[in-house]
């Protein structure tokens, strides 16, 4: 997705927040925004912090989540402004941070923990972090820059991982069987993150297979069916759009069989 499409979404979200008429004289502070939570995927028993990025989130005041099952510590901490990472720009991504802390009971349920930030008398859209058992879902780990330094991971089991810096691109290796139809969905802007998704395919003497930018107009994350034609290793790309990276490019890989019946791309 291109900056300024960036940029009118982002507008438009902010239009919604806004009440159709305030009293002028209630002079209400500028409603946050959230453009990026790290990490998407935590299991149940966490306990640690989350950070959000975005705009006017220097007045985060409070979180709340409208979950039905409540985890034990939800606060906010240390809302700050915030740099853009190299590159970008601040009007895009957002001028400020705030840490949220958080810990889990061990028999929280999976699924989506909607957040909602506060700041004075305005709320953020909430956004959803993901409650997902620890066996179903694996960290990125680095080195995974090319073929040989790929990280083997197994199918129908998600990654969670950062693009961490400029030109970063991480590698993942699935071992495939011939005719399995497989999907790889990237989850990053769908939650939020200053990621853009490229997602690439290459079969396992590195032909391409399939490369994927946006799913569509309204997302700018990415996924690709395809079916292997051999059995054996099969990679996994990912990178930014524009080659940026930072600490606030967080991502959601899952390569995973899937019965959908719509055509896919062959390997060669
Ligand atoms: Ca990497
Ligand atoms: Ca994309």
């Amino acid at each position: 997705m291109t900056a300024s499409r960036f940029i009118a979404v982002l507008a438009s979200l902010s239009c919604l927040c806004l009440p159709a008429s305030a009293p002028a004289q209630d002079k209400p502070g500028p409603t946050p925004q959230i453009t990026a939570i790290v990490p998407l995927v935590v299991p149940p028993g966490f306990n640690g912090a989350i950070k959000l990025r975005g705009f006017h989130l220097k007045g985060a005041t409070e979180v709340r989540t409208d979950a039905t099952t409540k985890p034990s510590k939800l606060t906010v901490k240390d809302p700050k402004n915030s740099d853009a990472p190299s590159k970008m720009e601040k009007d895009v991504v957002g001028d400020s941070e705030v840490t949220l802390e958080l810990t889990l009971p061990d028999d929280f349920p999976a699924g989506a923990l909607p957040l909602t930030v506060v700041a004075g008398d305005r709320s953020a859209t909430p956004v959803a972090l993901v409650v997902l058992p620890k066996d179903q879902f694996a960290e990125e780990k680095e080195p995974n820059n090319g073929f040989r330094s790929a990280m083997k991971i197994e199918l129908g089991r998600a990654v969670i991982g950062v693009i961490n810096n400029e030109r970063d691109v991480d590698v993942f290796e699935v071992t495939a069987k011939a005719g399995q139809r497989l999907r790889a969905t990237v989850t990053a802007r769908t939650t939020a993150s200053l990621l853009d998704p490229l997602l690439s395919v290459f079969d396992a003497r590195g032909n391409p297979i399939a490369t994927r930018d946006d799913i569509d107009l309204k997302s700018a994350d990415a996924i690709i069916d395809f079916v292997p034609t051999a059995d054996g290793p099969i990679f996994i790309v990912l990178q930014d759009a524009l080659d940026f990276g930072s600490g606030w490019h967080a991502y959601r890989l899952d390569v995973a069989p899937t019965p959908d019946t719509t055509p896919a791309t062959k390997t060669p």
